[in-house]
């Protein structure tokens, strides 16, 4: 499968860049990199959205913000690392992080998230450095977004919105805008704005009056309008997904036919799995230091040192608290995952927190029904760690392979792994195939595990361990064990 990026929709007035939209099947990073400048450069013109015009959904045009996060448990130092990413999301969105402030609460203020008192602070730190959007660190109830704009008297969203509008920055195939148009239209739903209460009223008056016929016509809200729009265009994404999906399956049944072991590359977001799949196949993909760089899965074949054939996928990466709105639209793209024979769970181990990391990956792999493929951790940039950190981390992680994407360090070692941990075939064959018929011979090679190999009069001898399908086609060539 290739992931050269559709020329985006709004780009096709603009003169193209420097001799690369015509190349019809390119799969270099540099492509995708100068493709996603492109989608840069255009974003928060005319969306898919246009057909829903009456609907009220502000594109996030962040540009100078105030970061908000209300600390409810853990340490100082998570709650810091909480808003650093917050910030990292900030700045992958496109906007310049002005002031970051916390607040340890038992829980979030039902009205303000932060409570009277801090949001008029928080005014006067919009005030003093001129912030045009406040960004909360978590999700927040309509009411309470609304609440804290009337104080703030600027646009506040939350970590949800941002992770979204960067999904839709980087969206750049036909199936992952529409996963992302998907997840969008889900999260506004129930926030277009004054639908609860204009629901409730028409509820008050006309459905306890019978319901059904009186409340379509003159008297209805546009807010209706506009959520029966959106519930329209939800059932009509969805289908177009699903569809996108089959072709997927179908493909992917067509591997597992062939009985090619897949491998899947998993794992937080720019932990390097791009990098990863780059260092084992040579494949050119976009890496990114931004996050969620990656979100279409991109596939690529892949060869064990012992000679066996096996597919690697590079996929979406994970986050802590990704919105479900984007579990669920994803679903179809990380099946790939669940899929998998192997999973390398990619981690930066230069991070932070790399366990934390991990936990939070394992929590999406839950949601994914991905829990019970075997896993390998790999402990990636390690010549961005400090010796200390490396044997610390070597004891929480006993059987994790460490590697550098960037310098090559273990990725050797790591090809060996993988092979082991490959399904195995399991089947001894003792064939002797006709020199015409070299095409089973490399088919031996290919997917199986050959023991010995000699040329006689008759054709080859391949003495092999192969799996059941294969051994029922090499019938036919069985011979005696010699
Ligand atoms: N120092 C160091 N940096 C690395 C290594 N591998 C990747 N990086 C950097 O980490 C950043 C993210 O790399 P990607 O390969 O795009 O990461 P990813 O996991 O695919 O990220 P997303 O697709 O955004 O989730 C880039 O700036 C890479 O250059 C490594 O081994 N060492
Ligand atoms: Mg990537």
């Amino acid at each position: 499968m290739t992931t050269a990026p559709d020329v985006p929709f709004d780009d096709q007035t603009r003169p193209a860049p420097a001799g690369h939209w015509d190349e019809p099947d390119d799969t270099t990073g540099s492509y995708a990199l100068e493709a996603r400048g492109a989608l840069r450069r255009v974003a928060g013109l005319s969306t898919e959205l246009a057909d829903v015009t009456e609907v009220e959904y502000r594109r996030l045009r962040l540009e100078r913000v105030v970061l908000v996060g209300v600390w409810t448990e853990g340490t100082q130092a998570d709650a810091d690392r909480s808003l650093a990413e917050l910030a990292a999301l900030a700045e992958t969105a496109g906007s310049q992080v002005l002031e970051a402030v916390s607040q340890r609460r038992d829980k979030p203020d039902a009205a303000t998230y932060v409570g009277s008192g801090k949001a008029n602070e928080i005014r006067d730190i919009v005030a003093a450095t001129g912030a045009d959007t406040v960004i909360c660190d978590g999700e927040l109830t309509p009411g309470q977004l609304n609440q804290l704009e009337k104080i703030l008297k600027v646009k506040v969203v939350d970590r949800t919105a941002l992770i979204l509008d960067i999904f839709a920055q980087h969206a750049s195939s036909r199936e992952g805008k529409a996963q992302v148009e998907l997840a969008q239209m889900q999260y506004m739903l129930p926030r277009l704005r004054g639908w609860g209460e204009s629901l409730s009223r028409q509820a008050g008056g006309r459905v306890a009056g019978g319901g059904g016929i009186g409340t379509r016509g003159p008297g209805e809200t546009k807010i209706e309008t506009d959520r029966r729009r959106i519930r329209a265009r939800v059932s009509k994404l969805r289908k177009e997904i699903a569809g996108m999906a089959t072709a997927r399956a179908t493909q992917r049944s067509s591997r597992d036919r062939n009985a090619t072991p897949s491998v899947a590359i998993a794992g937080y977001t720019n932990a390097g799995k791009s990098s990863l799949l780059n260092a084992l196949t040579g494949a050119g993909v976009l890496v990114e230091d931004a996050l969620f760089a990656t979100l279409d899965p991109t596939v690529r074949r892949a060869e064990s040192p012992d000679g066996r054939e096996y597919t690697l996928t590079d996929t979406v990466g994970f986050v802590r608290h990704l919105p479900h709105q984007l579990v669920d639209a994803f679903r179809s793209t990380l099946e790939e995952v669940a899929a998998a024979d192997l999973l390398l769970h990619v981690v930066d181990g230069s991070d932070p927190d790399p366990l934390g990391q991990i936990d939070a990956v394992r929590v999406v792999l839950g949601e994914i029904d991905a829990a019970a493929v075997p896993e390998v951790i790999v402990v990636n940039k390690v010549d961005a760690m400090t010796e200390d950190d490396i044997l610390t981390l070597r004891r929480a992680l006993p059987g994790a392979v460490w590697v550098s994407a960037r310098t090559g360090t273990g990725i050797e070692a790591l090809r060996e792994l993988i092979a082991t941990r490959l399904p195995h075939p399991d089947v001894d064959v003792e064939v002797l195939v006709p020199y015409d018929r070299g095409d089973v011979v490399a088919r031996v090679h290919r997917d199986g595990e050959v023991l010995s190999e000699r040329h006689e009069d008759a054709g080859t001898r391949l003495s092999a361990r192969v799996d059941g399908g294969l051994a029922a086609t090499l019938e036919q060539f069985a011979v005696p064990v010699a």
